[in-house]
Protein backbone atom coordinates (compact mmCIF):
# COMPACT_ATOMS: atom_id res chain seq x y z
CA UNK A 1 0.00 0.00 0.00
CA UNK A 2 1.51 3.69 -1.01
CA UNK A 3 2.01 5.97 2.11
CA UNK A 4 -0.83 8.21 0.88
CA UNK A 5 -3.01 5.37 0.94
CA UNK A 6 -2.27 3.94 3.79
CA UNK A 7 -2.89 7.95 5.39
CA UNK A 8 -5.64 7.61 4.13
CA UNK A 9 -7.41 4.86 5.33
CA UNK A 10 -6.47 6.18 8.76
CA UNK A 11 -7.89 9.61 7.80
CA UNK A 12 -10.99 7.69 6.91
CA UNK A 13 -10.82 5.77 9.95
CA UNK A 14 -10.81 8.44 11.99
CA UNK A 15 -13.77 10.42 10.43
CA UNK A 16 -15.94 6.95 11.33
CA UNK A 17 -15.67 4.37 8.18
CA UNK A 18 -15.61 0.80 8.96
CA UNK A 19 -13.56 -0.27 5.72
CA UNK A 20 -12.02 1.01 2.36
CA UNK A 21 -11.40 -0.43 -0.82
CA UNK A 22 -10.37 0.83 -4.36
CA UNK A 23 -10.53 0.22 -7.82
CA UNK A 24 -10.57 1.23 -11.42
CA UNK A 25 -14.04 2.92 -12.36
CA UNK A 26 -13.92 0.38 -15.65
CA UNK A 27 -13.69 -2.47 -13.06
CA UNK A 28 -17.37 -3.82 -13.36
CA UNK A 29 -17.56 -4.71 -17.34
CA UNK A 30 -20.85 -7.12 -16.04
CA UNK A 31 -22.79 -4.57 -14.46
CA UNK A 32 -24.01 -3.12 -17.62
CA UNK A 33 -26.01 -6.27 -18.92
CA UNK A 34 -27.06 -6.98 -15.72
CA UNK A 35 -28.74 -3.34 -15.10
CA UNK A 36 -30.13 -3.69 -18.66
CA UNK A 37 -31.64 -6.98 -18.16
CA UNK A 38 -32.99 -5.98 -14.65
CA UNK A 39 -34.56 -2.59 -16.20
CA UNK A 40 -35.58 -4.83 -19.36
CA UNK A 41 -37.39 -7.38 -17.56
CA UNK A 42 -39.33 -4.78 -15.42
CA UNK A 43 -37.74 -5.30 -12.01
CA UNK A 44 -37.58 -2.32 -11.06
CA UNK A 45 -41.05 -1.57 -10.97
CA UNK A 46 -41.80 2.49 -10.49
CA UNK A 47 -38.15 3.61 -9.96
CA UNK A 48 -38.13 5.37 -13.23
CA UNK A 49 -35.33 6.72 -12.40
CA UNK A 50 -32.87 3.56 -13.39
CA UNK A 51 -33.56 4.03 -16.69
CA UNK A 52 -31.86 7.13 -16.90
CA UNK A 53 -28.65 7.64 -17.64
CA UNK A 54 -28.40 4.12 -17.61
CA UNK A 55 -24.52 4.54 -19.72
CA UNK A 56 -23.39 6.05 -16.56
CA UNK A 57 -24.94 3.80 -14.02
CA UNK A 58 -23.79 0.63 -15.68
CA UNK A 59 -20.11 2.35 -16.26
CA UNK A 60 -18.87 4.56 -14.45
CA UNK A 61 -15.66 5.31 -16.49
CA UNK A 62 -18.59 7.10 -18.41
CA UNK A 63 -19.72 8.95 -15.36
CA UNK A 64 -16.50 10.87 -15.46
CA UNK A 65 -14.17 9.95 -17.89
CA UNK A 66 -11.27 11.85 -15.89
CA UNK A 67 -11.45 9.60 -12.92
CA UNK A 68 -8.65 7.40 -12.29
CA UNK A 69 -9.60 5.32 -9.03
CA UNK A 70 -12.70 5.09 -7.28
CA UNK A 71 -12.77 4.98 -3.23
CA UNK A 72 -15.25 2.98 -1.66
CA UNK A 73 -16.43 3.37 1.99
CA UNK A 74 -18.28 0.88 4.17
CA UNK A 75 -20.19 2.86 7.50
CA UNK A 76 -21.65 0.40 10.03
CA UNK A 77 -25.27 1.10 11.70
CA UNK A 78 -25.55 -2.61 13.55
CA UNK A 79 -28.54 -3.09 15.52
CA UNK A 80 -28.19 -3.86 18.88
CA UNK A 81 -31.28 -5.97 19.21
CA UNK A 82 -33.24 -8.76 16.91
CA UNK A 83 -34.85 -6.75 14.41
CA UNK A 84 -37.14 -9.79 13.40
CA UNK A 85 -38.28 -9.84 17.34
CA UNK A 86 -40.56 -6.36 16.31
CA UNK A 87 -42.43 -8.32 13.55
CA UNK A 88 -44.16 -10.42 16.31
CA UNK A 89 -46.16 -7.02 18.04
CA UNK A 90 -48.80 -7.03 15.32
CA UNK A 91 -50.38 -3.65 17.48
CA UNK A 92 -46.64 -2.43 16.61
CA UNK A 93 -45.10 -1.01 13.35
CA UNK A 94 -41.58 -2.32 12.70
CA UNK A 95 -39.50 0.45 10.92
CA UNK A 96 -36.14 -0.94 9.45
CA UNK A 97 -33.06 -0.93 11.30
CA UNK A 98 -31.27 2.12 8.85
CA UNK A 99 -34.66 4.60 9.33
CA UNK A 100 -34.61 4.80 13.10
CA UNK A 101 -32.76 7.49 13.57
CA UNK A 102 -31.45 10.16 11.07
CA UNK A 103 -30.54 9.91 7.40
CA UNK A 104 -27.58 7.77 6.38
CA UNK A 105 -27.35 10.26 3.29
CA UNK A 106 -26.55 13.48 5.18
CA UNK A 107 -24.07 11.49 7.25
CA UNK A 108 -22.26 9.64 5.10
CA UNK A 109 -21.76 12.50 2.87
CA UNK A 110 -20.17 14.35 5.06
CA UNK A 111 -17.72 11.92 6.40
CA UNK A 112 -16.66 11.41 2.36
CA UNK A 113 -16.56 15.15 2.07
CA UNK A 114 -14.64 15.23 5.02
CA UNK A 115 -12.11 12.71 3.78
CA UNK A 116 -12.39 13.82 0.26
CA UNK A 117 -10.68 17.40 1.41
CA UNK A 118 -8.10 15.46 3.13
CA UNK A 119 -7.22 14.26 0.24
CA UNK A 120 -6.88 16.92 -2.08
CA UNK A 121 -5.39 18.89 0.47
CA UNK A 122 -2.34 16.20 0.28
CA UNK A 123 -2.98 15.34 -3.66
CA UNK A 124 -3.15 19.62 -4.93
CA UNK A 125 -4.50 19.85 -8.71
CA UNK A 126 -6.61 16.84 -8.28
CA UNK A 127 -10.28 16.50 -8.00
CA UNK A 128 -12.69 14.43 -6.71
CA UNK A 129 -16.61 13.84 -6.45
CA UNK A 130 -18.46 12.07 -3.59
CA UNK A 131 -21.50 9.91 -4.03
CA UNK A 132 -23.59 7.74 -1.76
CA UNK A 133 -27.12 6.04 -2.88
CA UNK A 134 -28.66 8.80 -5.22
CA UNK A 135 -26.59 9.31 -7.89
CA UNK A 136 -26.06 7.34 -11.02
CA UNK A 137 -23.29 4.87 -9.61
CA UNK A 138 -23.80 0.88 -8.81
CA UNK A 139 -22.43 0.70 -5.39
CA UNK A 140 -22.40 -2.27 -4.53
CA UNK A 141 -20.47 -4.07 -7.82
CA UNK A 142 -17.50 -1.25 -7.27
CA UNK A 143 -17.34 -2.35 -3.63
CA UNK A 144 -17.07 -5.93 -4.30
CA UNK A 145 -14.57 -4.64 -7.23
CA UNK A 146 -12.43 -3.09 -4.32
CA UNK A 147 -12.61 -5.88 -1.76
CA UNK A 148 -14.90 -4.58 0.74
CA UNK A 149 -17.31 -7.29 -0.06
CA UNK A 150 -19.64 -9.30 -2.05
CA UNK A 151 -22.80 -9.33 -3.47
CA UNK A 152 -24.51 -12.12 -1.63
CA UNK A 153 -27.78 -14.11 -2.39
CA UNK A 154 -29.54 -11.03 -1.20
CA UNK A 155 -28.49 -8.68 -3.66
CA UNK A 156 -26.22 -6.71 -0.71
CA UNK A 157 -22.90 -6.32 -0.01
CA UNK A 158 -21.91 -8.30 3.16
CA UNK A 159 -18.17 -9.11 4.24
CA UNK A 160 -16.50 -11.72 6.67
CA UNK A 161 -15.27 -9.34 8.98
CA UNK A 162 -18.81 -6.67 9.17
CA UNK A 163 -21.50 -8.67 8.06
CA UNK A 164 -24.30 -7.59 6.11
CA UNK A 165 -25.42 -4.06 8.22
CA UNK A 166 -23.38 -1.18 6.43
CA UNK A 167 -23.79 1.67 4.30
CA UNK A 168 -21.77 2.34 0.98
CA UNK A 169 -20.24 6.24 -0.20
CA UNK A 170 -17.48 6.51 -2.84
CA UNK A 171 -15.28 9.24 -3.95
CA UNK A 172 -14.42 8.92 -7.56
CA UNK A 173 -10.82 10.20 -7.66
CA UNK A 174 -8.67 11.59 -10.60
CA UNK A 175 -5.29 10.60 -8.45
CA UNK A 176 -4.13 6.52 -9.23
CA UNK A 177 -4.25 4.98 -5.99
CA UNK A 178 -3.27 1.56 -5.82
CA UNK A 179 -6.39 -1.39 -6.26
CA UNK A 180 -7.55 -4.01 -3.90
CA UNK A 181 -8.30 -7.16 -5.00
CA UNK A 182 -11.94 -8.00 -5.22
CA UNK A 183 -13.69 -10.01 -3.06
CA UNK A 184 -15.30 -13.24 -3.83
CA UNK A 185 -18.93 -15.22 -3.14
CA UNK A 186 -18.50 -16.32 0.44
CA UNK A 187 -22.35 -17.53 0.82
CA UNK A 188 -21.52 -21.29 0.02
CA UNK A 189 -24.62 -23.51 0.05
CA UNK A 190 -26.54 -21.12 2.44
CA UNK A 191 -30.14 -20.37 1.49
CA UNK A 192 -31.26 -18.22 4.90
CA UNK A 193 -31.93 -14.80 3.03
CA UNK A 194 -33.64 -16.66 0.17
CA UNK A 195 -35.91 -18.78 2.62
CA UNK A 196 -36.64 -15.98 4.73
CA UNK A 197 -38.50 -13.47 2.33
CA UNK A 198 -41.79 -13.04 2.74
CA UNK A 199 -42.74 -12.18 -0.91
CA UNK A 200 -40.52 -14.22 -2.63
CA UNK A 201 -39.18 -11.70 -4.44
CA UNK A 202 -35.99 -13.43 -5.39
CA UNK A 203 -36.36 -15.07 -9.15
CA UNK A 204 -33.13 -16.89 -8.22
CA UNK A 205 -30.01 -16.23 -6.12
CA UNK A 206 -28.30 -12.95 -6.60
CA UNK A 207 -31.26 -11.62 -8.04
CA UNK A 208 -34.37 -9.57 -6.70
CA UNK A 209 -37.30 -8.07 -8.59
CA UNK A 210 -37.63 -5.26 -6.92
CA UNK A 211 -41.51 -4.94 -7.53
CA UNK A 212 -41.91 -7.86 -5.13
CA UNK A 213 -39.67 -6.75 -2.33
CA UNK A 214 -41.70 -4.75 0.74
CA UNK A 215 -38.65 -2.53 1.38
CA UNK A 216 -40.10 -1.37 -2.73
CA UNK A 217 -43.38 -1.45 -1.76
CA UNK A 218 -43.21 0.56 1.75
CA UNK A 219 -40.48 3.25 0.17
CA UNK A 220 -41.10 3.45 -3.43
CA UNK A 221 -44.38 2.31 -4.76
CA UNK A 222 -46.37 4.89 -5.65
CA UNK A 223 -50.33 4.12 -5.33
CA UNK A 224 -52.14 1.23 -3.61
CA UNK A 225 -50.15 -1.95 -3.14
CA UNK A 226 -50.91 -4.74 -4.79
CA UNK A 227 -53.98 -6.90 -2.77
CA UNK A 228 -52.15 -9.72 -2.91
CA UNK A 229 -49.31 -8.39 -1.44
CA UNK A 230 -50.43 -6.63 1.49
CA UNK A 231 -51.29 -9.47 3.78
CA UNK A 232 -47.65 -10.38 3.32
CA UNK A 233 -46.14 -6.67 4.66
CA UNK A 234 -47.21 -7.97 8.03
CA UNK A 235 -46.68 -5.20 10.60
CA UNK A 236 -43.62 -3.51 8.07
CA UNK A 237 -44.52 -0.07 7.33
CA UNK A 238 -41.21 1.07 6.04
CA UNK A 239 -38.21 -0.88 4.57
CA UNK A 240 -37.32 -4.65 5.53
CA UNK A 241 -34.77 -6.51 6.93
CA UNK A 242 -35.81 -10.15 7.05
CA UNK A 243 -32.75 -10.92 4.81
CA UNK A 244 -30.29 -9.06 6.13
CA UNK A 245 -30.98 -10.15 9.78
CA UNK A 246 -30.91 -13.92 8.94
CA UNK A 247 -27.53 -13.82 7.36
CA UNK A 248 -25.57 -16.44 9.49
CA UNK A 249 -22.20 -13.71 8.26
CA UNK A 250 -23.64 -11.22 11.09
CA UNK A 251 -22.27 -12.88 14.08
CA UNK A 252 -19.19 -11.11 12.93
CA UNK A 253 -20.60 -7.31 12.31
CA UNK A 254 -18.79 -5.01 14.08
CA UNK A 255 -21.10 -2.53 16.37
CA UNK A 256 -21.71 0.93 15.24
CA UNK A 257 -19.84 3.49 16.45
CA UNK A 258 -22.61 6.65 14.71
CA UNK A 259 -24.88 7.11 17.68
CA UNK A 260 -26.91 9.35 15.17
CA UNK A 261 -28.25 5.56 13.72
CA UNK A 262 -29.13 4.07 17.06
CA UNK A 263 -32.77 3.35 17.68
CA UNK A 264 -35.20 6.68 18.62
CA UNK A 265 -36.74 4.80 21.65
CA UNK A 266 -40.57 6.29 19.62
CA UNK A 267 -39.40 4.59 16.58
CA UNK A 268 -38.90 1.21 18.22
CA UNK A 269 -42.19 -0.69 17.61
CA UNK A 270 -44.51 2.59 17.65
CA UNK A 271 -48.41 1.58 18.32
CA UNK A 272 -50.30 1.90 15.09
CA UNK A 273 -53.16 3.53 16.56
CA UNK A 274 -50.70 6.48 16.64
CA UNK A 275 -49.11 6.68 13.80
CA UNK A 276 -52.34 6.50 11.63
CA UNK A 277 -53.47 9.89 13.36
CA UNK A 278 -50.54 11.37 11.58
CA UNK A 279 -51.88 14.59 9.59
CA UNK A 280 -49.10 16.35 7.33
CA UNK A 281 -47.23 18.77 9.99
CA UNK A 282 -47.40 16.34 12.55
CA UNK A 283 -45.57 13.56 10.19
CA UNK A 284 -42.67 16.22 9.32
CA UNK A 285 -42.44 16.91 12.85
CA UNK A 286 -41.99 13.41 13.67
CA UNK A 287 -39.39 12.53 10.81
CA UNK A 288 -37.50 15.73 10.46
CA UNK A 289 -34.02 14.80 9.66
CA UNK A 290 -35.17 10.95 9.03
CA UNK A 291 -35.39 9.48 5.96
CA UNK A 292 -38.81 8.23 5.98
CA UNK A 293 -39.81 12.01 5.78
CA UNK A 294 -39.09 11.71 1.60
CA UNK A 295 -42.09 8.88 1.43
CA UNK A 296 -44.17 11.77 3.19
CA UNK A 297 -47.25 11.36 4.98
CA UNK A 298 -49.43 9.79 2.43
CA UNK A 299 -47.56 6.75 1.51
CA UNK A 300 -46.50 6.71 5.10
CA UNK A 301 -49.71 6.31 6.54
CA UNK A 302 -50.79 4.13 3.49
CA UNK A 303 -48.63 1.50 4.99
CA UNK A 304 -49.27 1.64 7.95
CA UNK A 305 -52.96 1.26 7.66
CA UNK A 306 -52.21 -1.88 5.75
CA UNK A 307 -50.06 -3.28 9.11
CA UNK A 308 -53.62 -2.32 11.22
CA UNK A 309 -55.35 -4.69 8.00
CA UNK A 310 -53.11 -7.24 9.19
CA UNK A 311 -52.85 -6.94 13.42
CA UNK A 312 -55.92 -8.86 13.68
CA UNK A 313 -56.81 -6.47 16.21
CA UNK A 314 -60.63 -5.47 16.12
CA UNK A 315 -60.00 -2.82 18.55
CA UNK A 316 -58.04 -0.72 15.68
CA UNK A 317 -60.46 -0.68 13.53
CA UNK A 318 -62.29 2.97 14.51
CA UNK A 319 -58.45 3.79 13.38
CA UNK A 320 -59.13 2.90 9.86
CA UNK A 321 -63.12 3.53 9.67
CA UNK A 322 -61.53 7.52 10.17
CA UNK A 323 -59.36 7.42 7.35
CA UNK A 324 -62.12 5.77 4.69
CA UNK A 325 -62.59 9.12 3.06
CA UNK A 326 -59.30 10.44 3.53
CA UNK A 327 -58.55 12.83 0.15
CA UNK A 328 -55.39 10.53 -0.64
CA UNK A 329 -57.15 7.79 -2.47
CA UNK A 330 -54.31 5.13 -1.81
CA UNK A 331 -55.23 6.02 1.91
CA UNK A 332 -58.81 5.57 1.99
CA UNK A 333 -58.52 2.26 -0.12
CA UNK A 334 -55.58 1.35 2.45
CA UNK A 335 -58.17 2.40 5.25
CA UNK A 336 -61.23 0.56 3.57
CA UNK A 337 -58.86 -2.74 2.95
CA UNK A 338 -58.25 -2.73 6.66
CA UNK A 339 -61.73 -2.52 7.83
CA UNK A 340 -62.57 -5.15 5.60
CA UNK A 341 -59.59 -6.99 6.91
CA UNK A 342 -60.59 -6.65 10.77
CA UNK A 343 -63.82 -7.26 10.29
C1 LIG B 1 -32.53 0.66 -6.14
C2 LIG B 1 -32.08 0.32 -4.74
C3 LIG B 1 -32.94 -0.44 -3.96
C4 LIG B 1 -34.21 -1.09 -4.52
C5 LIG B 1 -33.79 -2.31 -5.38
C6 LIG B 1 -32.72 -3.17 -4.70
C7 LIG B 1 -31.90 -4.01 -5.64
N1 LIG B 1 -31.36 -5.09 -5.15
O1 LIG B 1 -31.75 -3.64 -6.78
C8 LIG B 1 -35.00 -1.43 -3.23
C9 LIG B 1 -35.95 -0.31 -2.90
C10 LIG B 1 -35.77 -2.75 -3.26
C11 LIG B 1 -33.87 -1.44 -2.19
C12 LIG B 1 -33.95 -2.12 -0.99
C13 LIG B 1 -32.95 -2.14 -0.04
N2 LIG B 1 -31.82 -1.40 -0.04
CO1 LIG B 1 -31.24 -0.34 -1.58
N3 LIG B 1 -30.46 0.58 -3.03
C14 LIG B 1 -30.82 0.75 -4.26
C15 LIG B 1 -29.75 1.54 -5.04
C16 LIG B 1 -30.19 3.00 -5.11
C17 LIG B 1 -29.44 1.00 -6.43
C18 LIG B 1 -29.24 -0.53 -6.50
C19 LIG B 1 -29.19 -0.99 -7.92
O2 LIG B 1 -28.37 -0.50 -8.69
N4 LIG B 1 -30.06 -1.90 -8.29
C20 LIG B 1 -30.11 -2.37 -9.66
C21 LIG B 1 -29.85 -3.85 -9.80
C22 LIG B 1 -29.41 -4.15 -11.23
O3 LIG B 1 -28.90 -4.18 -8.88
P1 LIG B 1 -28.85 -5.54 -8.04
O4 LIG B 1 -30.08 -6.16 -7.53
O5 LIG B 1 -27.82 -5.25 -7.05
O6 LIG B 1 -28.48 -6.48 -9.22
C23 LIG B 1 -27.29 -7.09 -9.33
C24 LIG B 1 -27.44 -8.55 -9.08
O7 LIG B 1 -28.73 -8.97 -9.50
C25 LIG B 1 -26.29 -9.00 -9.89
N5 LIG B 1 -26.44 -10.32 -10.45
C26 LIG B 1 -27.32 -10.77 -11.34
N6 LIG B 1 -27.08 -12.07 -11.59
C27 LIG B 1 -26.01 -12.40 -10.84
C28 LIG B 1 -25.34 -13.62 -10.71
C29 LIG B 1 -24.26 -13.67 -9.86
C30 LIG B 1 -23.54 -14.96 -9.70
C31 LIG B 1 -23.85 -12.51 -9.13
C32 LIG B 1 -22.67 -12.53 -8.19
C33 LIG B 1 -24.55 -11.31 -9.28
C34 LIG B 1 -25.62 -11.29 -10.13
O8 LIG B 1 -26.08 -8.16 -10.96
C35 LIG B 1 -26.77 -6.97 -10.77
C36 LIG B 1 -25.81 -5.87 -11.01
O9 LIG B 1 -24.61 -6.06 -10.30
C37 LIG B 1 -28.51 1.35 -4.09
C38 LIG B 1 -27.52 2.52 -4.04
C39 LIG B 1 -26.66 2.58 -5.27
N7 LIG B 1 -26.56 3.73 -5.88
O10 LIG B 1 -26.08 1.57 -5.66
C40 LIG B 1 -29.17 1.12 -2.70
C41 LIG B 1 -28.49 0.12 -1.76
C42 LIG B 1 -28.18 -1.12 -2.54
N8 LIG B 1 -29.56 -0.20 -0.80
C43 LIG B 1 -29.13 -0.42 0.40
C44 LIG B 1 -29.95 -0.91 1.46
C45 LIG B 1 -29.38 -0.81 2.86
C46 LIG B 1 -31.21 -1.46 1.19
C47 LIG B 1 -32.13 -2.22 2.17
C48 LIG B 1 -31.40 -3.14 3.14
C49 LIG B 1 -32.99 -1.19 2.95
C50 LIG B 1 -34.06 -1.78 3.84
N9 LIG B 1 -33.72 -2.28 5.01
O11 LIG B 1 -35.23 -1.78 3.48
C51 LIG B 1 -33.03 -3.02 1.19
C52 LIG B 1 -32.46 -4.41 0.84
C53 LIG B 1 -33.29 -5.19 -0.13
C54 LIG B 1 -32.45 -6.19 -0.95
N10 LIG B 1 -32.52 -7.46 -0.63
O12 LIG B 1 -31.76 -5.76 -1.87
C55 LIG B 1 -27.64 -0.21 0.52
C56 LIG B 1 -26.95 -1.58 0.59
C57 LIG B 1 -25.64 -1.57 1.38
C58 LIG B 1 -24.95 -2.90 1.23
N11 LIG B 1 -24.28 -3.32 2.27
O13 LIG B 1 -25.04 -3.54 0.21
C59 LIG B 1 -27.31 0.59 -0.82
C60 LIG B 1 -25.97 0.30 -1.46
C61 LIG B 1 -27.41 2.08 -0.43
C62 LIG B 1 -26.15 2.59 0.28
N12 LIG B 1 -25.52 3.62 -0.25
O14 LIG B 1 -25.72 2.07 1.27
N13 LIG B 1 -32.77 -0.76 -2.64
S1 LIG C 1 -35.95 -6.80 2.06
FE1 LIG C 1 -37.58 -8.19 2.77
S2 LIG C 1 -39.03 -8.38 1.04
FE2 LIG C 1 -37.12 -7.44 0.26
S3 LIG C 1 -35.95 -9.17 -0.50
FE3 LIG C 1 -35.28 -8.88 1.62
S4 LIG C 1 -36.63 -10.21 2.83
FE4 LIG C 1 -37.56 -10.01 0.81
S1 LIG D 1 -27.97 -15.39 4.25
FE1 LIG D 1 -26.61 -16.93 3.36
S2 LIG D 1 -27.00 -16.85 1.15
FE2 LIG D 1 -27.84 -14.97 2.05
S3 LIG D 1 -26.20 -13.47 1.86
FE3 LIG D 1 -25.97 -14.41 3.89
S4 LIG D 1 -24.52 -16.11 3.54
FE4 LIG D 1 -25.28 -15.48 1.52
Amino acid sequence: MSDLKHALWTEARAAGFAKMGVCRPDAIPQAAGRLAEYVGAGRHGQMGWMEERMGWRGDPAELWPEARSVIMLAEVYTPDSDPLAALERRDRATISVYAQNRDYHDLVKKRLKRVGRWLLDRAPGHEIKVFVDTAPVMEKPLAEAAGLGWQGKHTNLLARDLGSWFFLGSIFTTLDLPLDAPEVDHCGSCTACLDICPTAAFPAPFQLDARLCISYLTIEHKGPVDPELRPKLGNRIYGCDDCLAVCPWNKFAQEATEMRYAARPELVSPPLEDLARLDDAGFRAMFSGSPIKRIGRDRFVRNVLYAIGNSGEKRLEPAAQSLTDDPDDAVADAARWAVERLR
